[in-house]
């Protein structure tokens, strides 16, 4: 029986090379996101890719070396093939460097030849992105026989339009477990996407272990129940919960940075806090009792602001947040914080008079005060080394200096930000919120109601630079993300589906700088839906209304 597999593989094999020795796949450069150049050589003979291919890393880098240890196993899913990994030769091999010269860190080129592929990047990120162009090569090849592959003679040269390219996941209103987060990050990878913005806390729950203050995680992590569908009335009275060891965020940050995907962390403050809230009702403005929210929306209890033990709660969290994820940028949330506890709090008015908030043309003294408590997070940040994002509330009130707006109510925040010298990321609901409903199908999977049907081509038509800015304003635009709030989202299958093909057409978005034509993006998107299959992903069909 043996010797009976044995010898159909090898017959198999044999059939798929062909007499010539030339594999019957041929790998196609035609990958998402396209790279910028790409000048394939028809005459000159092209790469064969079989057994006896070695992977050469003559870094011992250790990034680069994992790097190494990644491709490998890409290429043996794809091919059946487990190339092995050496510290030097050229003969036959995929060779893997960083020493581009660029400006562009993520920059990489490629060069193929009958002796060897060389992939080189400007960092161990570019060399990563330059895998993956080789790996989707291969997906996106003419058939997806396993075994040899013939790479055509090339040259390479790609480099992304942004250098944040991101993509958020809400792990707040739903858990989902460090291996489903693990897949995301692989997911994120193959589209090259390289910040993973992550929501950690929310209302309806806090997944964050801090020592400090193990109460947090213990009563803020478990509700009592959640609504059923999008009805608002009803409860399934369920108890819910879950969160994250210290350890396992550690496990995940890592993970993440060798896939060169750099964890941003949210602390979504003041207000999205009732977790928060229910393990410390003295927190907020009315002393509670709170209960860990067993339902969507936008809750009137938030920190209050009057009370000196919130910013002593938020130096303490933010400390062993620094201390877990080596991010220059942290978010702190901002958003939907109503005023209305505020208005009437005494701590909340007297904290107002102390400071001489005034309400003026711009902006209400309850704006002010929540500046105030961004700022003093983000002075604690800043003493230890880190920045900050906040979603676009944050420019209400004025936002804190030096501190990047994640504009998601549309692009006006963006533009504001731009103009007044902040840094801005582009999010905005109407083309990034990967929550929305992909049609009007009553069959489709529960969604958010608030917002429009969002497929790829709605994707793909997204412009992140406002055309009316000046070239010095657009260089306050630093990237784009894509947002997966997770409402309606209980499942990590279900996640999946709202996040493939989306990320495809982000991807391109974010790195692409030449003009978009998405009957093109259309013929390229089946290499990557047969990486999709092969990582068992499930993923929508909706590619455009037509389809
Ligand atoms: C608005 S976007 C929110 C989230 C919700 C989302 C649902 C933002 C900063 N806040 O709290 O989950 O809408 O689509």
């Amino acid at each position: 029986m043996k010797l009976f597999s044995t010898l159909s593989l090898g017959l198999a094999l044999t059939a798929l090379v062909g007499c010539t020795g030339k594999p019957n796949v041929t790998a196609s450069y035609q990958v998402i996101p396209l790279p910028q150049e790409i000048a394939v050589d028809s005459v000159a003979e092209g790469f064969v890719f079989n057994d006896g291919t070695a992977i050469v890393c003559t870094s011992d880098d250790a990034s680069m070396q994992k790097n190494a240890e990644l491709l490998s196993g890409y290429l043996a899913q794809i091919t059946g093939i487990t190339p092995a990994v050496k510290a030097d030769g050229d003969k036959h091999a995929i060779i893997l460097s960083d020493n581009l010269e660029a400006e562009n860190p993520d920059a990489y080129t490629i060069s193929v030849n009958s002796d060897r592929i060389l992939i080189d990047g400007a960092s161990a990120a570019g060399a990563f992105y330059g895998m993956q162009t080789i790996r989707k090569a291969i997906a996106a090849a003419d058939s997806l026989a396993q075994g040899p592959v013939y790479f055509p003679a090339a040259t390479i040269a790609d480099a992304p339009r942004f250098a944040y390219r991101g993509t958020h996941f809400d792990t707040a209103r739903h858990f989902f477990d460090p291996d489903s987060v693990k897949i995301l990050i692989d997911m994120l990878a193959m589209h090259n996407i390289n910040r993973f913005h992550w929501h950690i806390t929310d209302d309806q729950g806090w997944r964050l272990e801090i020592k400090s203050h193990p109460e947090l995680a213990e009563i803020g992590s478990k509700r009592s129940g959640t609504m059923i569908g999008h009805r608002f009335s009803t409860n399934d009275s369920i108890p819910y919960g879950g969160y994250y060891t210290q350890d396992q965020v550690r496990d995940i940050v890592q993970y993440a940075a060798d896939r060169h995907i750099t964890i941003i962390p949210e602390i979504d403050l003041p207000g999205h806090m009732l977790a928060v809230l229910a393990a410390y009702p003295q927190l907020g403005c009315t002393g509670g009792p709170y209960e860990v929210w067993r339902k969507w929306g936008v809750s009137e209890d938030v920190l209050c602001a009057g009370n000196d033990s919130i910013y002593t709660l938020l130096d303490d969290i933010m400390g062993e947040v620094t201390e877990l994820f080596p991010s220059e940028y942290i978010h702190i949330g901002g958003d939907e914080c109503p005023k209305d506890r505020w208005k009437k709090c005494p701590k909340c008015q007297a904290r107002i008079r102390q400071l001489g908030l005034k309400t003026d043309s711009h902006s209400t003294a309850e704006q002010k005060l929540q500046t105030h408590v961004m700022t003093h997070v983000s002075d604690y940040l800043a003493q230890h080394g880190r920045k900050v994002i906040g979603w676009d509330e944050i420019l209400e009130g004025g936002a804190p200096d030096g501190s990047v707006i994640m504009s998601w109510r549309g692009i006006e925040g963006a533009r504001e930000a731009a103009k007044s010298g902040h840094d801005a990321i582009m999010t905005p609901c109407q083309y990034l919120y990967f929550d929305f409903r992909q049609s009007d199908d009553p069959a489709e999977p529960l969604a958010a109601t608030w917002g429009n049907v969002i497929i790829p081509e709605s994707i793909y038509s997204f412009d992140p630079i406002p055309s009316d800015l000046t070239d010095e304003e657009a260089k306050h635009i630093i990237g784009v993300q894509a947002n997966l709030w997770t409402e309606y989202v209980p499942t990590f299958r279900h996640a999946e589906y709202m996040l493939v093909p989306r990320l495809a057409a982000l991807a391109e978005v974010q790195w692409s700088s030449a003009p978009r034509d998405f009957e093109a993006f259309k013929t390229r998107l089946p290499g990557i839906t047969r990486l999709y299959d092969m990582n068992d992903y499930n993923y929508s069909k909706h590619v455009s209304f037509e389809d």
